[in-house]
């Protein structure tokens, strides 16, 4: 490494060489490159519940999906995460109504046609206890907990809290060892101008004097109630409203965290959502969670607690993925970058949203817009998963892990572990690379080489190779995670490859 066209790439660690490995690593590119890790401050803690799904709750009209005796999609869950969170929502919770018994007849559901992309009033659909029940028994068999979406969009305050009760009663209350984590009340009521309010006067404002009476209603029946909100899309300036009108309340509802969602781009007609733009580094993450980080902190302030901050729902591409971008190892890539990124920035959890194609469909007026690209391209919509960006495709009888799945359990061997900051410098090279001390004790290292060209030349030592997640290809349909041949970290990383490194 000593001619001049070779540049010196160093990773060193903050400790000392007796307590902890020394890395070092050379790169053939024009520049010295660092990594250190602050192995003496630690920093977030990683909840072990971290990894979680977002289906929707029109998922639930199917009384064989989440049920004890599904035990293909039991197993996936379990393959994911042996504790993991599932939420239940997207745009569809807000146009599903409570049936409490078999006469039950539907409430008016109304909501403004705008010609696609969002339900419609002729898809509302029922909920039953039933549901519920089985619900229930398919979290008790995964060892997953449970994200509530109840409807705000076309919802009464007291049909809110009937659901609410019988939620509360047969989940239970994770407090209580149940299931039940907390309620979320409307999906991205921001958006609700588009379909369900009037996009001239529609604010946080009025959201929250509609969420405050739902919210009331429900803790005056169910006093253990806590809620997550406001689940917006993403709308920052929406969190300081939030704050404000819980902090002027004398006895206000208990708020077990503050959520919001993220889907990098869309839709899938949209040139810009490619492979190369969904693994290029994005700075509206680290915006986002700077927002709702500051928003927590002002709650906990005023509060003199605590209040988390999770991630409820994302995805690659919204209106329900684009095929040859969310549904191949690009997207694994980018999830396990997104889900450390987000550990490091101290977010409870992540919800990576998917499910069956109907019900996604569904929520977006009862198309998948995915499938008109597969069709010009004279291909099968079948033979893809549906909705494109889904973690577990449901084809036929079988439930499959898609790619993105595999980069979530990569991500997932931090849940746990107490994040370490390090200084990375990959040079010219689209890697980044997070490190944690996992509860064994031992130092985890993560390195991504999101790069779809470059290697990474590395010479680490102290350290040995976990896991490899890697592919044929950035556009395979498949994903590979798996220990290595040998043990001994590799001389360079190869283009489009993630390695998972563990003090030796
Ligand atoms: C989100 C909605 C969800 C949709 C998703 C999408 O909450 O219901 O399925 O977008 O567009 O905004 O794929």
């Amino acid at each position: 490494m000593k001619s001049m066209d070779r540049r010196r790439f160093l990773l060193t660690t903050a400790a000392t060489a007796a307590t902890l490995p020394s890395l070092r690593a050379l790169a053939q590119a024009t520049s010295t490159a660092t990594v250190t890790v602050h192995t003496d401050r630690p920093g977030a803690h990683v909840p072990p519940n971290f990894i979680g799904l977002s289906y929707e709750t029109n998922q639930l009209t199917d009384p064989t999906f989440f049920k004890p005796t599904n035990v293909a999609l039991i197993q996936q869950f379990r393959a994911l995460s042996p504790n993991g969170v599932l939420r239940i929502g997207g745009n569809t919770s807000d146009i599903g109504w409570w049936k409490p018994t078999t006469d039950t007849r539907q409430p008016e559901i109304h909501v403004r046609d705008i010609g696609g992309g969002e339900p419609t009033s002729a898809l509302a659909y029922p909920i039953t206890p039933e549901a519920i029940h089985n619900l229930r028994g398919f979290l008790d068999a995964t060892g997953w907990s449970c994200i509530y979406g109840i409807n705000l969009g076309t919802n009464t305050p007291a049909r809110a809290a009937d659901e609410a009760v019988v939620v509360d009663q047969v989940l239970g209350s994770t407090a209580d060892g149940g299931k039940l984590e907390y309620f979320q009340l409307g999906n991205e009521p921001d958006l609700f101008k588009n379909h369900l309010r009037d996009p001239k006067t529609w604010s946080p404002d009025l959201f929250m004097n509609e969420w405050l009476a739902e919210a009331d209603a429900i803790r005056a029946r169910v006093p253990s109630a806590r809620f997550g909100l406001p689940d917006t899309s993403g709308s920052p300036d929406w969190y300081a409203v939030v704050v404000n009108r819980l902090l002027g309340l004398k006895d206000p509802p208990s708020v077990a965290a503050l959520t919001h969602h993220y889907y990098i781009g869309g839709p899938p007609s949209n040139p810009q959502m490619t492979i190369d733009y969904i693994l290029a580094p994005k700075p509206r993450v680290a915006q986002l969670a700077h927002d709702i980080r500051a928003a927590a902190d002002r709650l906990s302030a005023g509060e003199h607690r605590t209040v988390p901050y999770r991630m409820t729902e994302g995805n690659t591409c919204y209106r329900g993925g684009k095929p040859g971008v969310s549904d191949t190892f690009a997207s694994a890539l980018w999830v396990a970058d997104y889900l450390l990124d987000l550990a490091n920035f101290g977010y409870a959890g992540v919800n990576i949203h998917g499910g069956d194609g109907k019900a996604v469909g569904n929520s977006l007026g009862g198309h998948l817009p995915g499938d008109d690209i597969v069709l010009a391209q004279h291909g099968n919509p079948a033979e893809h998963p549906h909705p494109y960006y889904t973690p577990i495709a449901h084809i036929g009888d079988a439930y499959v892990a898609e790619p993105i799945n595999y980069g979530m359990r990569f991500a997932g061997h931090f849940a746990g572990a107490t994040m370490l900051p390090l200084d990375f410098n990959p040079g010219k090279v689209n890697a980044t690379a997070y490190a944690a001390k996992a509860r064994d004790g031992k130092t985890l290292l993560a390195i991504l080489n999101k790069d779809t060209t470059q290697p990474l030349p590395l010479n680490l030592h102290g350290y040995k190779q976990a896991l490899t997640l890697t592919a044929t290809a950035l556009d395979s349909t498949h994903a590979q995670l798996a220990p290595p041949a040998s043990p001994a970290p590799p001389t360079s990383i190869p283009p489009a490859t993630a390695i998972l490194f563990q003090s030796a």
